[in-house]
């Protein structure tokens, strides 16, 4: 090693050390008064979705020098409330959750309510009787989005199809208020009838294998509704391998907007996709900022889900941003 190297290298790990501690006396020392700390306690990571929204709350929490405390339940509910009761204790200036399900809150919310720590709800709602105890939800409406997905469905169809639903996580706010909004609308078309309903978690590998064994089972369908991209992904490769032509002999309908929608899109295979945006971070900080000036915001901040169909891919798929 030259002398000049070796001196270069002794003063990039005096900087390293020297920031290091500047950290920590910023954590420890008088900054970290005015520091925002958050925490987020994410259902999982089950969809392209969710690992959109995850990566854009922990961009812009690091991009306005919030701390952030993350926290992936790995589809666990009960971890979300281990991990609710855990920002309480440590005394976080907001939690942010994103429910797995609906139900199972209450208590968890009234500890936090108790210790005067407000919760924001991002992307998912809760089912609670009293709603004070949390202070807003931002999110977008799934019985609109079911609705959007049936009016389009039923037109594309003249009226008339025999649809497999594929719906997402039992008990989460989407796949209720998804399947909800569908079926309301469906009744304005009597010869559009679900044929078969079920469950795929809003997973793309459960997707597939849920329309493997609707396939198997013989059942006749013309188009399928899939609360999620990912699950329509999956079940497009499993039309595909038993020979049909998705986008053509089965029409698919789904939620969600991820660029790989818009692929399957340009590649003919997916007809529709309704637009429900995961990019919630600078919304959530601005909310959460709002909250700790004291100001109020509204109970429901509503993303809005526009519907993209397959001719209009090619040209917007440059720019969609997840
Ligand atoms: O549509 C799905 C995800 O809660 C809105 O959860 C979210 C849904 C999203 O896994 O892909």
């Amino acid at each position: 090693m030259t002398l000049g190297r070796m001196i270069a290298g002794i003063a990039a790990a005096w900087l390293l050390v020297a920031t290091t501690v500047g950290c920590n006396r910023e954590k420890q020392g008088d900054a970290s008064k005015d520091q925002l700390v958050v925490g987020f306690s994410q259902v999982g990571a089950e969809s392209s979705w969710r690992t959109a929204e995850t990566k854009s709350i922990k961009d812009e929490a690091a991009k306005r020098g919030v701390q952030l405390k993350f926290s992936d339940a790995q589809g666990d509910p009960a971890k979300q409330v281990a991990a609710i009761r855990s920002f309480v204790t440590q005394g976080v200036d907001s939690i942010v959750l994103a429910p797995k399900e609906e139900t199972g809150w209450e208590d968890v919310l009234r500890e936090a309510k108790q210790a005067k720590i407000p919760v924001v709800l991002v992307d998912r709602g809760v089912s609670v009787d009293d709603d004070s105890l949390y202070v807003t939800l931002i999110a977008a409406d799934f019985v609109e989005e079911g609705r959007l997905a049936a009016e389009w469905l039923a037109k594309k169809m003249n009226g008339k199809a025999a649809i497999v639903e594929l719906k997402g996580t039992t008990g989460s706010s989407p796949a209720n208020d998804r399947n909800r909004g569908f079926v309301e609308e469906l009744k304005k078309h009597p010869d559009m009838k679900i044929v078969v309903s079920q469950t795929a978690d809003f997973e793309r590998t459960k997707g597939k294998e849920v329309m493997e064994s609707v396939i198997r089972s013989g059942v006749t369908f013309d188009a399928v509704y899939a609360h999620n991209d990912d699950m329509a992904l999956g079940a497009i490769g499993a039309l595909k391998e038993s020979g049909r032509r998705p986008g053509q002999d089965v029409i698919l309908i789904s939620i969600d907007g991820v660029r790989g929608a818009f692929e399957a899109m340009v590649a003919g295979e997916l007809n529709a996709t309704v637009e429900c945006n995961p990019l919630l971070g600078p919304m959530l900080f601005d909310t959460i900022e709002k909250l700790k000036r004291g100001e109020s915001v509204p109970k429901f901040i509503e993303v809005p889900s526009p519907i993209y169909e397959q001719s209009k891919a090619a040209e917007l798929i440059h720019s969609r941003a997840y």
